[in-house]
């Protein structure tokens, strides 16, 4: 087998194996120990790579050998984790922070007078769980022809759904998903971690981003569950806090060079990512409903509690070509590449005010 031709010996200038040349019909005679052994060793290792694949197989594991790729709360990946809209309607760009299946979402859409086939729509993720209207915001979605992204919760209310549906105990805080249908559960399934709107300089998502990491580097547990970010090489005493219940827990240390992300300042300190992030893009985000309305420079918090009593906010913009005329700033900085501030984007803020506390105060949102 590993016999060789004679001018191939002589080309390589070392003749280490003398047997003759098989390709004139010969076989190899003088096959040496080694090349006994390599051949007892190849026989080896693909019969363990097949038994491998075949007990892989058994346990039901994906084709290719692998683990089909899971959100931090097992969910399949969506198909489109980054969801880039190039084409905007002729209308507003309004955004809406976490409405958690708060029926303040149709009060404010209302109050805006928001036009299905002129407006462009994006919901900041969090659309479900603790409001009483979880389903009726599921239904709407594909109504208002809005883009919206995944939020912590909406990836636990699937993960729920799912279980339930493969006869598996769920977490009794999800009752009301045994009755989500099959379209319901599509639309969480569908939803991006980012909706990005390149004509404009901006972005949507849930919680954030580790500042100084490109948006395609982002781990998915820090786009929904980010609030504070720490600097590396200040508070090592600190443990990961709740980034130890993840798996990607390691994996982001090992990604990331400068910020450390936490879920809540109790799990060690540092300070809101929105301060820190320089942009481009101008990033527009919910989830942290404790700090309320964040007004970075490049960054804009909209969770200002809807939930829990507070307001559901939008962030609106004028329509495209308006705001081309209007702003020249926004014309020149998106020329040069540069981030764009809410002035320059001619941001307007439009809230209503919860109609009822409908998840007490005190609990700690999460
Ligand atoms: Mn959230």
């Amino acid at each position: 087998m590993y016999a060789l031709c004679p001018q191939l010996m002589n080309y390589q200038g070392d003749p280490i194996i003398t047997a003759p040349c098989n390709r004139g019909g010969h076989t190899s005679q003088r096959m040496r120990p080694w090349q006994n052994s390599c051949i007892v060793l190849a026989g080896i290792a693909l019969t363990m790579a097949i038994m491998r694949r075949l007990v892989q197989l058994s346990r039901g594991s994906h084709a290719a050998g692998r683990a089909l790729p899971v959100t931090p709360y097992k969910c399949p990946v969506p198909a489109v984790i980054h969801q880039r809209i190039d084409h905007v309607k002729p209308g507003r760009l309004i955004i809406v922070g976490d409405c958690h299946g708060t029926p303040e979402l149709f009060r404010l859409l209302d109050k805006l007078q928001y036009n299905i086939a002129t407006d462009n729509l994006v919901l900041a993720g969090d659309l479900v769980n603790k409001g009483p209207v979880s389903r009726d915001i599921l239904d709407a979605v594909p109504k208002l022809g809005c883009w919206a992204v995944r939020g912590n919760h909406d990836d636990a209310v699937l993960s729920a759904w799912l279980q339930f549906r493969a006869g598996q105990q769920m977490n009794p805080k999800f009752e009301w998903v045994r009755n989500m249908t099959d379209e319901e559960a599509a639309v969480l399934l569908g939803l991006p971690f980012t909706v990005s709107i390149p004509q404009y300089g901006i972005v949507v998502v849930h919680a954030g981003f580790v500042p100084g990491l490109p948006i395609a580097h982002q781990d998915m547990w820090v786009m929904y569950k980010v609030r504070n970010v720490v600097r590396e090489g200040e508070g090592q005493e600190l443990t990961h806090g709740s980034a130890t219940k993840t798996s990607s827990g390691v994996k982001r240390l090992d990604v990331i060079p400068r910020y450390r992300p936490i879920e809540k300042a109790k799990d060690g300190g540092g300070e809101a990512w929105g301060a820190l992030w320089r942009g481009p893009p101008h990033v527009f985000f919910g989830h942290d409903a404790i700090r309320r309305l964040q007004l970075h420079p490049h960054a804009t918090g909209l969770d200002t509690g809807c939930v829990y009593g507070g307001q559901l906010t939008a962030a609106v913009m004028p329509p495209l070509a308006e705001l081309r005329k209007q702003s020249s700033a926004f014309v020149a900085k998106m020329r040069l590449g540069e981030p764009v501030s809410r002035e320059d984007l001619r941001v307007e803020l439009v809230a209503v005010d919860a109609a009822e506390v409908y998840s007490p105060p005190g609990a700690v949102p999460t």
